[in-house]
């Protein structure tokens, strides 16, 4: 690696807010929220409102020798005081539908800071010519880590190090704050070799898998770091497909096993990958949310990871294990019409799974459909890059569904699928406690299983944490069935689990008067909220007293008899908000 007596300093950012506004730079539907945006947001009070943080600038600036700032959720203004300082490199992440904020900025640096070299990454630089497009110096297609270094001249090879990073900025539902601490992020790789036609991120990649942790050791090693660095067991997992690599999947569970060291997990994963891990072993590993991509019923228009399964069944096996399922579909797909399109809404909301995510099919930059789509003079490349986000408008000429059709469809699902099968918050309670009986009762029969009991005794701590929101979902239902549904279940979860407690009875009261004052902020304010503000600097590893970054290495697990060096990198960075 090269290193210089004098690193470069480079600011990182994404895209300035506010976000989810109709205004210049975007759409009021382009909410910077995962749940809110396209899996909850018709749930009204209950909707999930979860923020996140933009990931891959922490990990650009832990992997590379240099001075760097990573500036989170600016506002234009904080971006233009932030350029001024000086910067030898200004990099900015964007995705498609943010194309115009990242014009704009780089319009800013070449304004504010003529010195400063542009460097554009993010799913946003699969535009076509955006080199010509955007006034920049650089362009990182795909995976950045390499890039950068590359850029750098510095050594692309060097191992990647995993930062410890949490995965949440806020986490809230009917305004009550998920109490303990947020999970940690988790990246075991980018890309997923499947390659569906649409999917903006396989392509992206190059339909390939680039692994940051490649075996189950590193996987457990890295978890046993952070989980020891953050203090908290729960992770966020970061990959497209988990399972795809049922080996290192099993290889991971194995070493949790061996080393009798529990963690929990929120993953993605395809149905063909789920299939083939297994439901009892998702329960083992911990998996206690899973996002799968079902995008439609009929198995002709289908793609290859979702032949021949069944995913009503599947799913009611993962919930009955205690594992929360998000199912995703895709309306206004091409063999959709209004006479057919409702048998896959009927079909999505049917499978009962804790929630599912309704998205428009959108033909992104660099996917096969795309190519498709635009050979066959489809594309409506007059359509702003602002409205190719999924939740209103086909950036395509569908015939079936002209105008603002596409619309009426996506709204009408996302209802049916609240009246249908509740909030999710009150299905996600009933997963947990399906999954507290299922593995209590199996840790009991033939010989007993500690694993299995240990995962029993968290889900049923789970059941009763979510508990106390039942309270709210019964005051605001949507309908008399969730009204009966949330009463029925809390009584379900006092007599499996014992007469309510005190602190059961202290927590509904304060969920009926988080849930009205959440409602009288929504009144008052609107519906929108904004992500605050975080800038991190990360003074260059070769600066640094601690070390260098060939030194990073990555920390053993609890109890292992090799002492714990500390990292470089965790000891250069300092936060501020
Ligand atoms: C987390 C996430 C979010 C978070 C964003 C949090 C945030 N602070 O930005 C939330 C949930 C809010 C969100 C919202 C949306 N998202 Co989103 N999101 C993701 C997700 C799942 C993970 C991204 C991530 O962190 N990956 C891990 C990091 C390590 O990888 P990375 O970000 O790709 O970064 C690497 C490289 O890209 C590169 N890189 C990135 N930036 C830069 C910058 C520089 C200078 C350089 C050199 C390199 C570089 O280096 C990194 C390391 O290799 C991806 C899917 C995916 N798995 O990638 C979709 C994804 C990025 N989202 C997408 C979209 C479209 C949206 C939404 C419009 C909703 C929607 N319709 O899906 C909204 C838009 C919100 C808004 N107002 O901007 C698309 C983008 C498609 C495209 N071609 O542009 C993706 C790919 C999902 C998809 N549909 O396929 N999203
Ligand atoms: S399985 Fe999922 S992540 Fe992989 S290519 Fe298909 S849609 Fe994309």
């Amino acid at each position: 690696m090269k290193t210089t007596t004098s690193p470069q300093k480079i600011l990182l950012s994404a895209v300035f807010g506010p976000y989810g506004v109709d205004d210049a730079y975007g759409r009021k539907e382009n909410i910077m929220e995962l749940f809110h945006n396209q899996v909850t947001k018709a749930q009204g009070l209950g909707s999930f409102r979860f923020l996140h943080w933009s990931f891959g600038l922490y990990f650009l600036a832990a992997n590379v020798d240099a001075d760097v700032t990573v500036l989170d959720f600016p506002s234009r203004q904080r971006f233009i005081r932030e350029i001024k300082k000086g910067y030898d490199i200004v990099g900015i992440s964007f995705i498609t539908p943010n194309f115009i904020k990242a014009k704009e900025m780089a319009r800013l640096v070449r304004l504010h800071a003529p010195q400063a070299k542009i460097v554009l990454g993010g799913h946003g630089a699969a535009i076509e010519d955006v080199e010509k497009l955007i006034d920049c110096d650089a362009v990182a297609k795909g995976e950045g880590i390499r890039w950068l270094r590359t850029y750098l001249g510095q050594d692309p090879e060097a191992p990647v190090f995993h930062p410890a990073l949490r995965s949440a900025q806020s986490m809230k539902i009917f305004g009550v704050p998920l109490l303990g601490k947020a999970a940690s992020l988790l990246v075991p790789g980018l890309g997923c070799v499947n390659g569906c036609k649409f999917c903006s991120t396989s392509h992206f990649f190059g339909r390939t898998y680039t692994p940051y942790l490649a075996t189950g050791q590193e996987l457990f090693e890295t978890a046993c770091r952070i989980a020891d660095e953050r203090g908290s067991e729960d992770f966020f997992v970061m990959d497209e497909n988990f399972l795809k690599d049922r080996t290192r999947a099993m290889d991971f569970l194995h070493e949790m096993e061996a080393h009798k060291r529990f963690f929990e997990f929120s993953i993605f994963s395809s149905a063909e990958a789920i299939q083939a891990f297994g439901v009892e072993n998702l329960a083992r590993l911990g998996v206690k949310f899973l996002w799968m991509g079902v995008e439609c019923k009929s198995q002709a228009e289908n793609f290859e990871k979702n032949r021949g399964l069944d995913p009503k069944a599947l799913i009611r096996d993962l919930r009955d294990h205690g594992i929360s399922v998000l199912a995703s579909g895709i309306l206004c797909m091409e063999h959709h019409t209004p006479d057919n399109i409702q048998i896959d809404i009927d079909h999505l909301v049917g499978l009962e799974s804790d929630c599912v995510q309704f998205m428009l099919l959108i033909p992104l930059p660099v996917t096969e459909l795309y190519r498709d789509q635009q050979k066959r003079g489809l594309l409506k490349m007059d359509l702003p890059f602002e409205d190719w986000h999924g939740q209103k408008t086909l950036n395509f000429n569908h015939p079936q569904f002209p105008g603002d059709a596409a619309e009426h469809w996506i709204k009408t699902a996302f209802r049916q699928d609240y009246e249908a099968n509740s909030t999710t918050i009150y299905r996600m309670t009933e997963t947990a406690y399906r999954g507290a009986v299922t593995l209590a009762a199996k840790s009991e029969t033939g010989d007993s299983d500690p694993w299995l009991a240990e995962r029993a005794e968290s889900l049923r701590k789970r059941t009763l944490s979510y508990a106390p929101i039942l309270a709210a979902v019964e005051k605001h239902a949507v309908n008399e069935l969730e009204r009966q549904r949330a009463r029925d279940l809390a009584r379900k979860i006092d007599v499996a689990f014992g007469p309510r407690q005190l602190f059961v009875r202290l927590g509904r009261a304060a969920s009926l008067l988080l849930a009205a004052a959440w409602k009288l902020r929504l009144r008052a304010f609107g519906d929108g909220i904004q992500p605050r503000t975080k800038v991190t600097r990360y003074a260059a590893a070769s600066r640094a007293k601690s070390g260098r970054m060939a030194n990073i290495v990555s920390l053993r697990p609890a109890g292992d008899e090799a002492e714990a060096p500390r990292t470089a990198v965790a000891a250069r960075v300092s936060t501020s908000l």
